[in-house]
Formats: C-alpha cells, sequence, structure tokens
C-alpha cells in the first residue's frame, strides 16, 4: 500500500488519483476492519491462507492492452467493479503485478481510497461498501482468494436492501 488518503469527490475520471490531502493510517484502516499486509512471496500468502482458512482462489489480470473485446470492454468491467458494493464475504485480494485503487466508506461513509501494488495483501470485511478501479496505468494482476466457493455475488447499495441485509449488520455492530 503506497497510501490511504480520503477520496476528494470532483468530476475527474475515477482511475486519477483524487488526493484530498488527508491521509489514513493503517490504524484507522484496522478500525474499519480491514486487514493490510505486504507480503513478499506467494509462499508466505499460501500460510495466510492456510492460517485463515482460505480454500480456493483464482487470478484476475485486467490490462488495457490485453482485454478481451479492447479498452472499451475493460471500461464496462471497471464500471460494474466502481459501482458501490458490498459482499457477504469477505473480499481478499493479493496484488502480483501493477496497482489499483479500493476505495472503502469509513464509518461516517466517508470515501477512503487505498492504493494498492505489487505485494499487497488486503482484505475486506463481509458487509463493507467499496469499490474498485485501476489506475491510470491501466494494469493489475491480482490474486483473489475465497473461504470456500467464490461469492462473486455485489449487492449494489443503490439499490436500496443493503442496510438491512444480516451481513452488513453485523458488520455495523462489529465496529462500533
Ligand atoms: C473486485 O472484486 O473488485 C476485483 O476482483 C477487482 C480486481 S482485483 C485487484
Ligand atoms: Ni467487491
Amino acid at each position: 500500500m503506497v497510501r490511504a488518503y480520503y477520496y476528494k469527490e470532483d468530476d475527474e475520471p475515477m482511475t486519477n488519483l483524487h488526493d484530498s490531502g488527508e491521509n489514513v493510517s493503517i490504524q484507522e484502516l484496522e478500525n474499519i476492519g480491514i486487514f493490510y499486509k505486504s507480503i513478499n512471496s506467494l509462499e508466505n500468502v499460501d500460510k495466510i491462507a492456510i492460517d485463515r482458512n482460505y480454500k480456493n482462489r483464482d487470478y484476475i489480470t485486467l490490462d488495457s492492452k490485453t482485454f478481451p473485446g479492447g479498452e472499451e470492454s475493460l471500461n464496462n468491467k471497471l464500471n460494474i467493479f466502481f459501482t458501490e458494493h458490498l459482499h457477504e464475504d469477505e473480499e481478499i485480494r493479493y496484488i502480483i503485478d501493477g496497482n489499483g485503487f479500493f476505495d472503502v466508506r469509513n464509518n461516517n461513509d466517508k470515501w477512503i481510497r487505498i492504493l494498492v501494488e505489487k505485494n499487497d495483501l488486503l482484505i475486506l470485511p463481509a458487509g463493507i461498501y467499496h469499490r474498485f478501479t485501476l489506475t491510470n496505468n491501466k494494469f493489475v494482476k491480482a490474486l483473489r482468494l475465497f473461504k470456500d466457493e467464490p461469492k462473486w455475488i455485489a449487492l449494489n447499495r443503490i439499490d436500496g436492501n443493503t442496510e438491512s441485509n444480516k451481513y452488513r449488520k453485523e458488520y455495523i455492530s462489529s465496529i462500533i
């Protein structure tokens, strides 16, 4: 993690920095249930996967040069990732190459932007509102880990029923 900081709302593209200049510490991220660690080898990621019982995994590459259907199709994919959502399981990502932004809502509903890069392991708790995009480099390769079967379902906040979700409620009570 190069940095985490409060996201500056403006009309610039999502892949720009949106840097408010106000940094967020690892402790503040921990307070909202986020786990972050820089890990220098896949063997050490495997150890954490065993410790935390992550049984499944896959790789994802998002690359404007190779994405099927070209850059427009990648942008469509990014627009889906950038729609504010939650999951009923942790979102666990280990960055192998490239970089990207995870935006997470803090307990005051403010966006925090986390710049992830090679060797970063980021674990978002179930129930936290978040979104993802690339940087202007438009390239990331990441390992996605899952406890059981991949739970792909993104529950979008805009749909209006996420506040009554069991995992959302559990998350909220875990951070207070
Ligand atoms: C997600 O769920 O947002 C993704 O898998 C995005 C790419 S992982 C760096
Ligand atoms: Ni997600």
